[in-house]
């Protein structure tokens, strides 16, 4: 069995339970042929200029997987990090170009970011290897890896969406990223859209031919690259243990003690502009002007964990949730009830389910999602028997799996979100169980252990001869 080698910006001991699904399920693979995953350790060398190239890998051992992890010097770490990745490729990923700060020198940091990950994973790897890049900051990894010899399978998945060629095409070096993408034997997104975009463009931008006329395996660049959609899933058996455990039941309790005259809602997110936040307070507030019922008997709580703070778009949007938050609760508050209850804080996951099941209704409302993992963790963490209601964007890419049993919404419109959470909220017991019962088939059946095996199983499928192994240098 070949051995699987990831690589993603960051890496999670997967024995952590702070690291979540994802590590769970990649440490899962891993585990299996005794894996390696590199990335970038998250310390950020004080040093002029770019990281030494005679910088240290940081080797541990964690059970059966190699932790691989590399510092950053600050210059870098500002292009790479937060200049390419995070303030051109996740905006315009994220259909914002009005956010995207094109600076010439932050293409040339993750240029060079992803030329230094790939001579350093070089010789850590074994020549059957099987490597599993992740997301946007690694795009040119593979091209960088075929420079320098490598003849490896590699396969990339995207955690964000892919937007259309017409947005995609407005990034100046987009033309590079395409090929980029085309070092790679097999590239995953989480849905169909995304891959109808990507196909769109290989066949208008790329000029790649459709070998089967299918839009799965496209010839451009002296190479064959699959393509494939891979929704992304929660691990419910250890979502299932989490729930179970002391700190979820306990927090359960007490926000069924806090509340049990009200009705709660639940909103879980990174603080993020793509969340839609200001656009999800804007329908709540338009729920208690629509539908004073709710006075004084919902309430709305927002949890927001602090993420990228030193990215400008991110410090606006901080400024603009406490602004209305605070509003909020001065216009409709009363002495024994806000509104609104907004934290600006990381939750502890052990504590998540425990919130999400005390929730009647879970707004899970983003402008724009890859997929949207809060969705599922919600759905999952429900009783069966008085299981809440899940308030669904159409934009999130959860939708193509979901949408049929949650409520869907625009959250650009807040009179009908508002009335759609009011349905939501009014929802009768059978109805809700109906839904919750086929939404866990959807998220039992499509769990992150399918969709690393289906990406995996396809990878292998991958015929190397067919790929070409020929990469010129871009
Ligand atoms: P994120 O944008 O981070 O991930 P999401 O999928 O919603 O989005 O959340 C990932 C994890 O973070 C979930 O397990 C969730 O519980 C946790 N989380 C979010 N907010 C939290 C908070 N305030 N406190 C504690 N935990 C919190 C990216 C893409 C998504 C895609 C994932 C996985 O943007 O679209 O679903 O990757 O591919």
């Amino acid at each position: 069995m070949a051995r699987l080698v990831c690589v993603s910006n960051r890496v999670a001991d997967p024995r952590k339970t702070e690291a979540g699904g994802l590590a769970v399920a990649l440490s899962g693979a891993l585990q299996a042929g005794g894996g390696l995953w590199f990335g970038w350790s998250g310390k950020v060398l004080d040093i002029e200029g770019p990281t030494p190239e005679d910088t240290h890998v940081h080797l541990h051992q964690a059970g059966n997987v190699t932790l691989a992890t590399l510092d950053l010097s600050q210059w870098d770490h500002d292009a790479y990090y937060l200049g390419y990745s995070n303030a051109v490729l996740w905006p315009v990923f994220h259909y914002r170009l009005d956010l995207a700060d094109f600076d010439a020198g932050y293409i040339e940091g993750y240029r060079r970011v992803n030329q230094l990950f790939a001579r350093k994973l070089l010789p850590l790897l074994r020549e059957d290897d099987v490597i599993w890049v992740h997301d946007y900051h690694l795009i040119p990894l593979a091209g960088e890896l075929r420079a320098l010899g490598s003849r490896h399978r590699i396969g990339f998945f995207l955690h964000i969406p892919l937007p259309p060629p017409q947005i995609f095409a407005a990034i100046p070096a987009h033309e590079w990223l395409a090929r980029s993408l085309f070092a790679y034997d097999l590239v995953g997104f989480q849905s169909e859209a995304d891959l109808q975009h990507f196909n769109h463009y290989a066949a208008i931008e790329a000029h790649a031919e459709d070998r089967d006329g299918d839009g799965r395996r496209w010839r451009a660049f002296g190479r064959t690259l699959r393509t494939a959609a891979f929704p992304i899933g929660i691990d419910v058996e250890e979502f299932d243990a989490l729930a179970t455990a002391h700190d979820a039941t306990e927090m359960y309790r007490r926000m069924r003690e806090e509340y049990s005259r009200r009705q709660l809602l639940v909103g879980v997110d990174r603080l993020d502009y793509s969340k839609g936040l200001p656009h999800r307070l804007r329908a709540f507030r338009e729920l208690l002007r629509r539908h004073p019922d709710n006075i004084r008997r919902a309430t709305l709580i927002q949890i927001a964990a602090p993420s990228r703070e030193s990215v400008d778009a991110y410090g606006d949007i901080l400024r603009e949730l406490e602004s209305l938050a605070g509003s909020m609760n001065g216009d409709f508050g009363e002495l024994d009830w806000m509104p609104v209850r907004y934290m600006h804080r990381t939750m502890a996951r052990r504590r998540l389910p425990g919130l999400y099941r005390a929730a009647r209704v879970a707004l899970v409302t983003p402008l724009r999602d890859g997929m949207n993992l809060v969705a599922k963790e919600f759905v999952a963490a429900q009783d069966p028997e008085d299981p809440g209601v899940l308030v669904l964007s159409r934009f999130a890419g959860a939708v193509e799996q979901m949408r049929a049993d949650a409520v869907l919404v625009n959250p650009y419109d807040s009179t009908a979100m508002a009335d759609a959470i009011q349905f939501a909220l009014q929802m009768p017991l059978a109805e809700r169980r109906r839904r919750h019962e086929r939404l866990m088939d959807g998220i039992r059946r499509f769990d992150v252990h399918w969709w690393c095996r289906s990406f995996l199983d396809e990878l292998a499928a991958a015929d190397a001869e067919e790929s070409g192994p020929d990469w010129l240098r871009l």
